[in-house]
């Protein structure tokens, strides 16, 4: 059997999340149009008769400027560490060059296939062979592939170059489960995901959500879930006018949650201040970072 981890690394927005959701055929990661979606490392374990990959998701690589940064480039050092092959994700209409300093700078000691992401995008075909090109003479590079994420393009042909790389081995992980984060983790995922969707500016940068209750009753699943932001104006923004605007957010978590766990959900939402919580130890570890 093929077995082993495969992380996949990249910039803010390159679509990270969207190609492991790709990769799994499932919505395991929240995706967003705005940078710095993803804070955890995410994995995601693909099962088959004759290989098991646990793929990993990980926050874009950015420089920390405050303690939740400096968590989420610990969660990256965690993926290279353990990575058995590396997915270097790129956005097709970015520059190459900026692309190829983050990857020299990881310093990687595993197998890389470069993957160019946002095909979809590039009406200019010729940019993509040129991308080929300057990635393929790069040391890392073992392959470079081409797809779209979004369109779920290229994932077959990206799937065969990474069973090609796989080490033989006994899988790590029995059993159906899709990943190793418990359910109420992805709960709080789906309302940040709806924060980054529904507010704009620094809202969503200033947010993090804590799922406090998971209850499963006769006939629905009661969920209870606290959002933490640093300001009380950042409270009357999330709460909005008469409250419309947070309604508005737990209807829309509510429906991708209920849609997540198959089953019906009663959805209650309060919103907390915690000044400075993204550079508190104590906040970040009590928020799972
Ligand atoms: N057109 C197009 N858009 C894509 C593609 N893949 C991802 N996107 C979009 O790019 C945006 C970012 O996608 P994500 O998957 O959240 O990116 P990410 O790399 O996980 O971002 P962070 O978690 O912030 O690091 C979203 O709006 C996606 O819909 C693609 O193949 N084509
Ligand atoms: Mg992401």
């Amino acid at each position: 059997m093929k077995v082993g981890f495969v992380n996949i690394f990249g910039k803010p927005n390159a679509g990270k999340s969207t190609l492991l959701n790709a990769l799994m055929g499932e919505k395991l990661a929240i995706v967003s149009p705005k940078v710095q979606t993803t804070r955890h490392r995410i994995k995601a374990i693909l099962t088959e008769k004759d290989f098991q990959i646990i793929f990993s998701d990980t926050p874009g690589i950015i420089d920390p400027r405050y303690k939740l940064h400096e968590r989420m480039m610990q969660a990256v050092k965690s993926s290279l560490e353990d990575a058995d092959i590396a997915l270097l994700l790129t956005d097709a209409q970015e520059d190459v060059n900026e692309n190829h300093e983050i990857f020299s700078q990881l310093r990687l000691k595993v197998p890389a296939i470069v993957v160019i992401n946002k095909t979809d995008k590039v009406k200019d075909k010729s940019v993509l062979n040129d991308a080929i090109q300057f990635f393929s003479s790069k040391p890392y590079c073992k392959a470079v592939v081409l797809i779209s994420a979004l369109k779920k393009e290229g994932i077959d042909a990206l799937l065969q170059k990474i069973l090609f790389f796989l080490p033989d081995g006994e899988p790590f992980y029995e059993g159906e489960d899709l990943s190793d984060l418990p359910t109420k983790f992805f709960v709080g995922e789906i309302v940040r995901e709806k924060i980054f969707e529904l507010y704009e500016q620094e809202i969503p940068y200033h947010t993090t959500v804590l799922v406090q209750e998971f209850k499963e009753k006769s006939t629905l699943i009661k969920i209870t879930a606290e959002i933490i932001v640093q300001r009380e104006t950042q409270k009357g923004i999330l709460l909005g006018q008469g409250g419309t605007m947070i309604k508005k957010l737990g209807t829309l978590a509510r429906k991708d949650i209920e849609a997540f766990l198959g089953n019906k959900v009663f959805l209650e939402l309060y919103v907390k201040v915690r000044p400075k919580w993204r550079d508190s130890d104590l906040f970040l570890k009590e928020y799972g970072y």
